[in-house]
């Protein structure tokens, strides 16, 4: 029988909605983990990414820069207890295309197939490395080396920061503080807008540098400034920030190749499991 997609993608908006969680809404955290489950992936040595949901795992499960997607991992556990077929990896990146979807965005294509390592034979060398996810407190450079490594243009790294428009920082997890947009469940161009339209400056406070509004109610990382810092990320933030649609579609297919990083299809070995007998012949 045929697989029942649609089935997971209703038991994963039924959850969407939760009135005791930060704005309503547990969409912007689910982002955050299809995001983080990607983001490790390393084209040169095709290492990390989606495939495996790696993240159950020491060393990624005790990133710094993963701190609070235990929350993430934690809601959609009743989900795969009730269809055990899906594996982990292709759950948490399409529980970050529902609630993308479900928040006004863009359909984000999504392929199942993904499978998830066993914690019964791991080896250190299946789970990607800590460091490998963008440091907030750094500027383009570091922001390109990152994604860079991962694949993406700069484009698509414009596009794909785009995502901020949704969810909040927490001073619990990341050390910041505050959402980016009046609007944290509500997926636009938002973000865009704000960058290129507020004056923001420095937020004199206890915490790490990060900028604010004049009434101190918004906030944007120094990783989210060099979106306007840098003349080539400024002006496709602009191009953005004057059309929704054009965001949305460049989102919807930076987005969806996000997600198939490091997974095998077709001809395409990705980074998959080496099978048993390829191990066997293995000097
Ligand atoms: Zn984020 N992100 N991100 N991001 N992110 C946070 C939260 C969220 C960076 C970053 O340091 C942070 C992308 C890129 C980058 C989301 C989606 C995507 C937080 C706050 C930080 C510090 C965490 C906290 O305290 O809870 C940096 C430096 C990035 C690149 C340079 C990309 C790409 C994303 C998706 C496409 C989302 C949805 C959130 C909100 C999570 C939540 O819990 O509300």
């Amino acid at each position: 029988m045929p697989h029942d997609i649609e089935k997971v993608r209703n038991d994963i908006r039924a959850i969407l909605k939760n009135p005791d969680y930060d704005d309503g809404s547990i969409g912007p955290v689910l982002v955050r983990l299809a995001w983080h489950a990607s983001g490790t992936y390393e084209r040169k040595s095709r290492t990390g990414g989606s495939n495996g949901a790696t993240m159950r795992f020491d060393p990624e499960s005790n990133d710094g820069a993963n701190a609070g997607l235990e929350h993430a991992r934690a809601f959609l556990e009743p989900i795969k207890q009730k269809n055990p077929w899906i594996s982990y990896a292709d759950l948490w990146t399409l529980a970050g295309c529902v609630a993308i979807e479900a928040m006004g965005g863009p359909k984000i294509p999504w392929k199942e197939g993904r499978t998830d390592r066993d914690p019964k034979n791991l080896t250190a060398a299946d789970v990607p490395p800590n460091g490998r996810l963008p440091d907030a407190a750094k500027g383009q450079d570091h922001v390109r080396q990152i994604f860079y490594r991962m694949g993406f243009d700069d484009r698509e790294i414009v596009a794909l920061l785009g995502a901020h428009a949704v969810g909040r920082c927490h001073a619990d997890r990341s050390g910041y503080d505050g959402p980016w947009t009046h609007t944290p469940t509500r997926f636009s161009n938002q973000y865009y807008k704000l960058l290129t339209t507020v004056n923001w400056v420095k937020r004199d406070w206890d915490g790490p540098l990060q900028y604010r509004d004049e009434d101190d109610e918004l906030m944007m990382l120094p990783a989210d400034m060099a979106v306007i810092r840098d003349p080539e990320f400024a002006k496709i933030a602009k191009e953005y920030a004057q059309s929704n649609e054009l965001f949305f579609k460049d989102f919807a297919a930076a987005f969806a190749k996000l997600l198939e990083l490091g997974v095998p299809r077709g001809n395409d070995p990705g980074n998959a499991p080496t099978a048993p007998n390829q191990q066997k012949h293995k000097l």
